[in-house]
Parts: structure tokens; sequence; C-alpha cells
């Protein structure tokens, strides 16, 4: 079996193969033509007649390229519009998920291999002297989002999609995403991330959508009639127009549809009253004010800047969603009556929390609702998931600010804090402290995630551990009032994505093995747990993880001109670099291997590559240092020959969503190292898990989950839980004592201030040991490292019994199915939204 299934995991790789082909049962019963070989290559070569008057014998590459994303973009059409009708006639309830960052990475290959139709056209190319593979090159990544909270949004439009519910994705279409990163001598320069070209093919413009959307300005209140009217003078307007982009499910009928809002000055570029007075640049500077809005997107997590510009970002997202969530639903039932029966709202963090004022704002001043109906209605539509509890990304902003760029909201706001102020105070009458702290505005501040708690029906956490936390502290008081509201559902990955396109090898062994059910329902990749003992399997599996290092060293090779040996072991940490994520603590044990091999140049060592991803936001000055340490660090080695046969360190800049397909699937070891109690869930840890990667990591996040799957016998867990860090922090957490116990730590924290390549890090050994004027490192890195180090001699050592290995690696990929985003959304729907699947046309 060995031969075949190394054979067929080979030709997988190279080929892309896709495990099923829905065309051949037209795409899931839909009324489609018929997506034969024949059929596609036709539609190809008239998108290129069409639309570039050539043929495929004349056509440039990037012609090919653009006239593909047309078919597949019509073929997507197709089925939405069937889709659609479905939904139309089922009249269910529908989801609607509103949120600041959508990182979906490239469209082509998710699209193609999701319709089943990747194969046909592979050959389809390469009759033409194309190559799929070349085409994928030239879509840009679209770089809608900072980190986890955006590539989890997107996660969960595949699972809805895959699954046939009926939703729609919000957020914004920024012109400019999160920056590229560029490393020059170890310094993060950003530059502006221009995606559009290549990605633009896929936006649908529904101009026949556009809406408004107003800033600013004067509120009048006058009774008339018994009722309070509002009449809202001298303020701007700026116009949203959607944009949507179409989401395919696999194997699955439904295709659903993200829509990107972008804003537009409502004078067509300027101002034709100061133009014609001859004031042209006031003219120009007016439009600029208004499309700065969807200009560019806030380059930072877990940081609130307070930043006026986000604030309007914010209201233009969820004034025009609410307009076309409205307009849709008065489309199918012609009165908002039954509004919170047939409509659910998600929003993801507190950054679209202004969908509960807003909301309010229009069935109050535009549909004639008293207060507490309006609001009875939205508290049952309004859901809400935190996504941290770091103190410094809880958005608040000023009430002055707030007043004067969105007066109505504020007044609407004010008055829900009023009421619920009363209701707290004839509770806990006297209880200030209390009330404040429950309160949504206080101290001339707005607080969202309050906001976000009082408008929502539910309120979730991303991770047993994580929810947990919630209830235990910021959200103590609100849980103790209501503790129905909290719940939890443990973030989950598109593992399709994550695993059966981007490790097609890893794939194809599965197909072979367990069958291909795995691909509809991830609970049955536990099947694999059968072959634990099954050497071929095992070797095979150890045989595909080589054969992505070498698919990831020539990426590297061609895409940062980073030369890695593939027989070394990789051991990756990719995620946004913060300090709580301790990327800095990855890079003390790094030194201290440095230092061993130093006094001992002729240590007997497996080889070892380091290989980190990560942006900083850009005035984060601290970030910025430790990605300098790791870049100087890298330089010294590779000055070193001797050294650098045995210790490597590489930081491939510019880390996205297509470099993280690359990469994940190359680890041998996943690094999640957060100090306990910060990281909410992580997704990465997943996606590494999947692949057959080990964790080391600390009990935070979802990696207790992943511990409580695989067994502790199948990950190396080290350092304080989340009660010891706490523990340490009340008792005054002193890094010295562990810096001055510890000879090997010192040796390593030492060695900062001599510095790498020619750099000292003398602030860094401070920040570590004594801290820069406040306490040591919060996310105490010493009071871990000796735990750490421990457990890299372990890994060190396991990785040597290969078969021991390769059982934990098969063990890691076997338990991952709970860590689909698809279990995630079931328990979305059931518990939080209630919603159900649209019923396939050919199961009624
Ligand atoms: C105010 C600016 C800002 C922007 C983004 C603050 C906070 C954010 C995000 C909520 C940060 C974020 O991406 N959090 C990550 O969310 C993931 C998905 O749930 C989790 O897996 C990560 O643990 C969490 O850090």
């Amino acid at each position: 079996m060995a031969k075949t299934t190394k054979a067929a995991a080979k030709t997988a790789a190279a080929k892309n193969t896709a495990a099923k082909d829905p065309s051949q049962t037209s795409v899931g019963g839909v009324k489609m033509p018929s997506l034969t070989k024949k059929y596609l290559r036709e539609a190809l070569e008239n998108k290129l007649s069409r639309f570039y008057g050539t043929t495929y014998k004349e056509a440039t590459k990037d012609q090919i390229y653009r006239a593909l994303l047309l078919t597949v973009k019509d073929i997507l059409s197709q089925k939405r519009t069937e889709f659609k009708k479905n939904v139309n006639n089922q009249e269910g309830k529908k989801i609607y998920y509103l949120c600041m960052e959508f990182l979906i990475g490239k469209g082509l290959r998710n699209n193609l291999m999701n319709l089943g139709i990747a194969d046909k056209y592979d050959a389809i190319l390469s009759d033409m002297g194309f190559s799929l593979d070349e085409l994928y090159d030239i879509e840009q990544d679209p770089g809608l989002g900072n980190g986890g909270l955006g590539r989890l949004a997107a996660c969960f439009m595949d699972a809805l999609t895959s699954q046939d519910y009926s939703a729609t994705g919000f957020s914004i279409l920024y012109e400019y995403g999160l920056f590229k990163q560029k490393i020059i001598d170890g310094d993060q320069i950003e530059l502006p991330d221009t995606w559009m070209p290549s990605g633009e093919p896929w936006l649908v413009p529904r101009t026949d959508k556009t809406c408004t959307v107003r800033f600013g300005g004067q509120i009048k209140e006058e009774w008339k009639n018994g009722r309070c009217e509002i009449t809202h003078t001298d303020y701007t307007e700026v116009q949203a127009i959607p944009y949507d982009i179409m989401i395919s499910g696999a194997d699955s009928e439904a295709v659903n549809s993200l829509r990107l809002w972008k804003a537009k000055s409502m004078n067509q570029n300027f101002n034709m009253a100061l133009f014609s007075q001859g004031e042209y640049i006031r003219a120009m500077e007016e439009s600029n004010q208004a499309e700065i809005l969807s200009k560019v997107l806030y380059p930072a997590d877990n940081h609130e800047g307070g930043k006026l510009l986000r604030l309007s970002q914010q209201y233009f997202l969820v004034c025009a969603s609410l307009q076309s969530i409205i307009a849709d639903h008065l489309r199918t039932y012609g009165s908002l009556q039954n509004f919170s029966e047939k409509v659910a709202i998600h929003i993801n963090d507190t950054h679209p929390a202004l969908v509960v004022p807003e909301l309010m704002r229009i069935l109050i001043d535009i549909y004639s609702y008293t207060w507490e109906h309006a609001w009875s209605i939205v508290t049952k539509t309004v859901s809400y998931t935190n996504h941290t509890v770091m103190p410094e990304a809880l958005e608040t902003w000023d009430e002055r600010l707030f007043s004067f760029r969105l007066p109505r909201l504020h007044m609407i706001i004010s008055e829900i804090n009023r009421r619920f102020c009363a209701e707290l105070w004839n509770r806990y009458p006297g209880d200030w402290g209390r009330i404040t702290n429950l309160s949504i505005i206080s101290h001339g501040r707005v607080k969202m995630a309050n906001l976000s708690v009082v408008g929502s029906h539910t309120v979730n956490g991303v991770s047993k551990l994580h929810s947990e936390i919630l209830t235990d502290t910021i959200f103590s008081d609100f849980y103790h009032d209501t503790p129905e509201k909290f719940t939890n559902v443990t973030n989950g990955i598109a593992y399709r994505r994550w695993l059966c396109y981007a490790n097609p090898a890893l794939a194809a062994l599965l197909d072979e093995t367990i069958g291909k059910g795995y691909r509809k329902d991830a609970a049955e990749l536990e099947k694999l747990l059968a072959y634990a003992d099954d050497k071929a399997v095992l070797d095979t599996l150890a045989d595909i993880k080589y054969q992505n290092k070498v698919r990831l060293s020539n990426y590297l090779m061609k895409r940062n001109g980073i030369k890695i040996d593939p027989d070394s072991v990789f051991d990756v940490q990719v995620k946004r670099m913060h300090e709580y994520k301790r990327q800095l603590l990855n890079a003390l044990h790094i030194i201290s291997l440095y230092v061993t091999l130093k006094e001992n140049p002729d240590l007997e060592m497996r080889p070892k590559t380091f290989i980190f991803g990560a942006k900083a936001a850009a005035g984060y000055y601290h970030a910025k240092q430790i990605i300098k340490l790791i870049y100087e660090i890298g330089k010294d080695l590779e000055n070193d020959p001797k050294l650098s046969k045995k210790l490597r360190v590489v930081f491939p800049e510019d880390y996205n969503v297509s470099l993280a397909e690359i990469l994940i699937p190359a680890a041998d070891i996943s690094e999640q190292i957060s100090l306990a109690g910060k990281e909410a869930s992580g997704t990465g840890n997943m996606k590494f898990m999947l692949n057959g990667a080990l964790t080391v990591g600390t009990l935070d996040g979802a990696n207790v989950e992943i511990a409580e799957a695989v067994g502790r016998d199948n990950i190396y867990i080290f350092g304080h839980t989340t009660p010891e860090v706490e523990d340490l922090w009340r008792q005054g957490y002193r890094a010295a004592d562990y810096y001055s116990k510890n000879p090997t730590l010192k040796k390593a924290v030492d060695a900062l201030k001599s510095g790498f390549n020619g750099v000292s890090f003398e602030e860094l050994y401070h920040y570590l040991v004594f801290g820069n004027g406040t306490v040591a490192d919060p996310y105490m890195c010493l009071a871990d490292f000796d735990a750490y180090q421990a457990a890299h001699r372990t890994i060190a050592a396991d990785y040597e019994n290969r078969d021991k290995w390769n059982r934990m690696s098969l063990t890691n990929i076997a338990k991952s199915g709970i860590f689909s985003a698809d279990r995630s959304i079931r328990e979305y729907a059931d518990n939080i939204w209630h919603i159900q699947p649209i019923q396939k046309k050919n199961n009624r």
C-alpha cells in the first residue's frame, strides 16, 4: 500500500487534484449547464474573445487569468440566482455577519476547488499551453484584515456557505488593505497594499443598491401629534456603493455574498458649487474627505487608537449594512413586524456595535416604533462575539467627539444608558462602583463593549478558557445579572482550504486511507487513528511533510530569496507581532541555543530552522524592536558558516494568507506560546495541528482544547497556567529573580546587551529584567523560560524517534475535526442565531 499511497500523494501534490467533481452531479442539483470540459473551455474562449478580442493562442497570461475569473464569476452568479430563489421560497431566517475585516485570501483556487472544476481547468489550460498554478500566482492576496478576527470571518463565510445557510457578510471595500511589509536591515517598512487591480474582477458592483450615510450636523426634536419628530440638518452625506464578492461553498448549492462598501462623495468627485466659485482645491478636499472612509484598513489589532476616522468607518459600515438588511427584509415581507424572527445580525467584536443605536434610530425615527418596541426588536436580533480581553483593545470613544460626529446616535446611546442605569440603580441602590462599571457611558467615554453586551441577546467568547475569563473578569458584573446571556463557541477553521487545498498530498493520503467523507464531515478525520501503527502510512506522512518542506524552501527562495534546508527541523511561529504572543520568548530560546553552540561548536545537533512571519502595527515600537532582534540573530548566524549549518533563523517579510498556505503544511513544530490568559483562542494553532505539526504551547486560548483533544502525550504544554499567572502578578512579578537564579537564562538575556550582527538590544534587556520605567515585561517571558526550554529539549529528543513523532503527528491530524469552522457555525446557528440551512432542491 505504501507505494500506491506515495504515488497518489505525489501526483496530487503536483496537480492539486480535487477530490470530488460535483459538476458531474450538476452542482448539487442546481439547474446549471453541465460543467463539462467542452463547456468550460468554450466559456473561457468566449470571454477571451468578448473582453479581450483575442484567442488563447495570442492571449497573454494576464488575459487568460482575467477571462478565467470572469468565467468562474459567471458560474457562481448562475448558481447564486438559483440559490436565492430557493432562499426566497423558503422564507427562513437569515444571518448577517458584520465585521470590519474579512481576510479572505486568494479566490481563484478556492472557487475552482469548491466548484469541483479545478481538474478540468488544469487540463484545459495545459492544452492551451498555460498552467493553473501560474495563474494562481497572478492573483494578489486581498489583505482586508489584520489577523485572527478577519481570517475567522472569512472561514465562517466558507462554513456557512458549505452548509447551505443563507448568510451575508458585510465589511468595507478598503482601497488599501493591510500594509505590505518590507524588512530593510531589520526595520519594518510599511508600503501601501494595492490589491485591487488583480482582485477587482471578483467584485460585482451593485450601484443600483447605493445608499447614503450622514455624519455630523444638528438634531432638532419636535413633538408633533403626540410623537417626537427628529430633524437632522447641516449633515455631511456620503454615498455607500456596494460591491459583492460571491462566496462559494464546497459541494453545496449555496452561493452567498460578502458585501463590501465603498465610500464616494455625493458630488461626483467634487462639489460643483465650490468648483464653479473657483474653489477647485477645496472642492477636491471635500470629496477626498468622503472617500477617505474606505481608503485604508487600520493596521492595528489589540490597540484602540480612538481615532475619529475609525469611528466614522464603523458607522459607515453599520449604517449602509442596516439599510441593505432592512431593504432585503421589506422586499420579502413588506413590514418590519417579523424582523427579529427572520433576521439575525452578528457583530464581530465591538467594531460594528453601532448597529444597536442605529437600528434603534431607524425603527424609532423612520418607522415610528416606540422605544420599548424598538428595543425589544434590537435585543432579539443582535448578538456579539468578543475576541480579546486585552484592556488596550477594548474600544471607547470620547463622548464629545462621538456626539459631534454622530449626534443622533449619541442621543440614542445616552437614552439606552439612562434607562439601563436607572434599572441598575433600582437593583443596586448606591452601588456606584458597580453601576459605573456596567454603564455604557462613564467618565466622558462611550464604552463599546458595554454597549455590545447590553444590546445583544447573546455574547460569546471564542474558546472555553476565553469565555470563562470573560465572565470572571471584564464581564463579571454583567454575568452576575444575566448569566443566561453568556456562552462559548470555540473558533474553527475552513479546514478544506487549509488541508484539502493547501496540502493536496496529505488530502490524497486521507482519501486513500479513510475515504473522502471527511471532506464534508471533519469528524471523520478521526478514522485516521486506525492507522496509528501502520508503518507504511506513518512513513508516507513523513514523506509528505518532507515534500511540503521542499515546496516551502523553493517558494521562499523565489518569493524572498531565502534559502532554507528541508532536511532541518522547521519550527514556525507566524502571527501578528505582539508582546503577549511572546515571539521574544521564542527568540530567547534561540539565543540560548546560539550561546550553547558558540561555547561548543562541535555539539551534535539536528539542524533547526526557526521561521517567523509577523507584521507589527506601524506605531508599535516594541514589536518593531522584536522584529529587528529576530532579523539580526538570523543575520548573525548567517555570518558564521559553521553555526548556520545547525541553526538558522529566517523572517520572510510580508506574512499573509498565501504564505501561510504554504508555510503551515511544511511545519514540524507549531509555536503557540502566549502568556496564559491573553490569547482569546488562536486559529493558527488549529491549522498547524490539522497539517500534522506538533504544538509547543501554553495552556492558553484554544490550546487548552487542542490538548484535551489530542491528550497530553501528543502536545508539548509548558509554562504557568492562567491562575498561576494571576498569582504571580498579585505577588509582584520579579523578573530579576529568574534572571539571577538561572545561569542559562542569564546568558541568553545578557547576550541581548552585547547584541547580534553588531546591533545591541539593551532596551529589550532592560524591559525583560527591570522594566523600562514600569514593571518588567508584563508578559513574563522569564517566568516561563525554563519550562519552555525543557519542552524544547523533549521535542528534540522525541523528534529523533521518527515513528513516535509520526504517530503523534497522525494523532493531531485525526483529532483536529472539532476545530472545523463547520462545527463552530453549527453551534452559532443552533444556539445563537437560531437559523436553519436552506433545504436543497433535490431534498425536498
Ligand atoms: C481596536 C482595534 C482592534 C482591532 C482588531 C482591536 C481588536 C481587534 C481584534 C479583535 C483582534 C483579534 O484579531 N483578535 C483575535 O481574534 C481571533 C479570532 O477569534 C482569536 O483567535 C485570537 O486569539 C484573537 O487575538
